[in-house]
């Protein structure tokens, strides 16, 4: 026998209500959805975790301020997904998100994740803003809706090479990375910048990412009495780098670039620590005007201390925001031109693009490890 349950469209208008408000969502909002992808397992977790707090944080203060778009009251949710720093899991889970009709994406954390999914974001015209990836290419592949709110490596290792050569006065530069498309990419943009600077490098190494022991490569690039060693790659492999130079009773004077000016550094390298520098992306957050505060609130929401990405995830997460209410509509197609037209001020300074989606004025700054702390010691900025 058959039952056939009668429903009035009125009881389903109320269940649907119900289910809506279970969701935090009223009946007549639009919601939103903000895409994050990011490493949330593996080695690149902590780096995934920031970022997403970052997007978190600032998707909760859009939606606390009752945000209206088209004339509908709009709310914002946070699709998060683990792309596990692997290129081919980052299409898959790009794609997952276009699937999912995201409105953005914040991402992703790897240049090697985000050159490939940065294609399939292009290829559905769905905005995606790297809050951390610096590899130059990846805003080189014309793609008209990819878009870094941070310096790349061409800036930030240059940097790094122009004052390993001049500043520092090394005259014998070593050179090893990992291999990543990031890893890689800082070296080589490193390395140029040194050798145009009139800096003479004498050993080029390589490991890869997931290496743990340096010491083939270290025992060649002792063999050529270099008075520094950049490595390109991440903080807990420069940890590790730097604590094998000491071992081995290398003196030379230990430079890296981007993802190592954090407390896992310092506390993985120990007293090998002291005395490291690295150029990182942006500005001392301590100096700008919202900065110190930001980290405050942040560690309040969260109960972790920030790493070097939040305050950028949290800025390209609110440029985004402020195009959709500029262009007065959610749709990619409708406000990727309000986008491009971005002049924010944001935690980590001034956010305006380029024609390919660069900032028009990157900054990046050396810091230096004394007494178990960071210490910033010089910033540039592109005019
Ligand atoms: N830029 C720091 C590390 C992330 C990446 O570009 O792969």
């Amino acid at each position: 026998m058959i039952f056939r349950l009668r429903t009035s469209p009125r009881v389903l208008a109320v269940a649907m209500a119900l289910t809506l408000a279970a969701c935090g969502v009223s009946a007549q909002e639009v919601v939103v959805k903000v895409g994050v992808a990011s490493p949330l397992t593996g080695s690149g977790a902590a780096y995934g975790k920031d970022i997403e707090n970052g997007v978190r944080m600032a998707v909760d203060e859009a939606n606390a301020g009752h945000p209206t778009i088209g004339g509908k009251p709009v709310k914002f949710v946070v699709e998060s997904q683990d792309d596990q720093s692997d290129p081919r899991i980052g299409v898959q889970v790009a794609q997952q998100l276009v699937d999912d009709n995201v409105a953005v994406v914040i991402g992703h954390f790897n240049s090697g994740t985000t050159l490939p999914a940065s294609k399939v974001y292009a290829k559905a015209g769905i905005p995606m803003i790297t809050p951390a990836a610096t590899n130059p290419t990846i805003t080189q592949a014309g793609l008209n809706t990819v878009y870094r709110v941070i310096a790349t490596d061409s800036q930030n290792a240059g940097n790094a090479g122009t004052y390993a050569a001049t500043v520092t006065k090394a005259k014998r530069i070593a050179i090893i990375d990992d291999r990543t498309a990031f890893g890689q990419g800082e070296a080589d943009e490193f390395e140029k910048a040194a050798k145009a600077a009139g800096g003479a490098i004498v050993a080029r190494e390589f490991t890869n990412d997931k290496a743990v022991d340096f010491s083939a490569q270290l025992t060649h690039i002792k063999g050529t009495n270099p008075d520094l060693v950049f490595f390109g790659g991440l903080d807990a492999q420069a940890a590790m780098l730097v604590k094998r130079m000491r071992q081995l009773g290398m003196k030379a004077q230990f430079l890296a670039g981007g993802g190592v000016m954090d407390a896992n550094f310092i506390k993985l390298a120990g007293d090998a620590a002291d005395g490291a520098s690295v150029w990182e992306y942006g500005q001392p957050l301590g100096t700008l005007p919202k900065g110190k505060d930001f980290e405050v609130k942040l560690k309040q929401k969260y109960g972790v201390d920030m790493l070097a990405y939040a305050p950028f995830a949290y800025d390209a997460t609110w440029v985004a925001i402020k195009a959709m209410e500029k262009a007065n509509s959610v749709k990619p197609a409708e406000y990727n031109a309000a986008l491009k037209a971005t002049n924010y001020d944001g935690i980590t300074g001034k956010i305006a693009f380029t024609q390919t989606g660069d900032l028009k004025n990157p900054s990046s700054t050396m810091y230096q490890v004394k007494n178990v702390a960071w210490a910033p010691v010089m910033t540039k900025t592109a005019d």
